[in-house]
């Protein structure tokens, strides 16, 4: 059973990345993406999401902002092998004691790590998140998302954006196994919405069978 934690700093689309996952499994695309496998979902919990009031998004379309404030939960079973797995989904806001509190819980109960990180604004920015996180494994996963947001030369911005984030972690002696580059949503006018958000359902599935 592998137990991961999803960490990163606030809105980079950690709890979409979950219900994109729950969506996969539900619909059984799961079967299709790179590596995929029959799974059925367990127990989904995202009851620890607020509503933000007057959030940025849509209320006739019924979208409303939402934020994390205790950690979001879904346990999965590999239908073949009858192994279940468990990912978790803290807040990233860590000014708020509570939500604090559920990224150091998470942190230690976790035996792999997704650091998720956004292409919507600085690294730097983000990093700052990462320095309250007191146990981490010596090696973790790392996820570039909002993958559709990356103009120009992709390649290019991922190989410097994946060398900032290598040195980062260097310097607390923290090595990262593998980089996935993400779309979290399923964003219109994007069209390679489907291979990215595949590469979530991917990242996870990658994680977990092979630990
Ligand atoms: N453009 C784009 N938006 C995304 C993506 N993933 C998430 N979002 C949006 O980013 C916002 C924050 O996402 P959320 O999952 O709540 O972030 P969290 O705070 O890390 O849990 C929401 O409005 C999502 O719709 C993505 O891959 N691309
Ligand atoms: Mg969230």
């Amino acid at each position: 059973m592998v137990n991961i934690g999803l960490l990163g700093d606030i809105s980079v689309g950690k709890t979409s990345i979950l219900r994109l996952f729950v969506r996969y499994l539900n619909k059984g695309e799961i079967e299709n993406v790179q590596g995929g496998l029959k799974c059925t979902v367990v127990k989904t919990d995202f009851s620890g999401e607020a509503t933000v009031p007057g959030g940025n998004k849509d209320d006739s379309l019924n979208e409303k902002e939402t934020k994390t404030i205790h950690p979001n939960r879904v346990v999965f079973r590999e239908d073949t092998s009858g192994k279940a797995h468990t990912i978790f989904a803290p807040g990233g806001d860590r000014q708020r004691a509570v939500v604090k509190m559920g990224i150091i819980t998470i942190s230690r109960i976790a035996t792999q790590i997704i650091a998720v990180f956004s292409l919507d604004r600085e690294l730097e920015r983000q990093f700052e998140f990462f320095n309250d996180v007191r146990f981490f494994p010596d090696k973790i996963y790392v996820c570039i998302n909002k993958i559709d947001l990356l103009e120009g030369d992709r390649n290019k911005k991922l190989e410097e954006l994946r060398a900032k984030i290598t040195t980062f972690f260097s310097k607390r002696k923290i090595a990262i196994n593998e980089f996935f580059d993400t779309c979290g949503e399923t964003v219109e006018n994007f069209e390679e919405v489907q291979k990215f958000n595949n590469r979530v359902a991917e990242m996870i599935l990658e994680i977990t069978t092979t630990h």
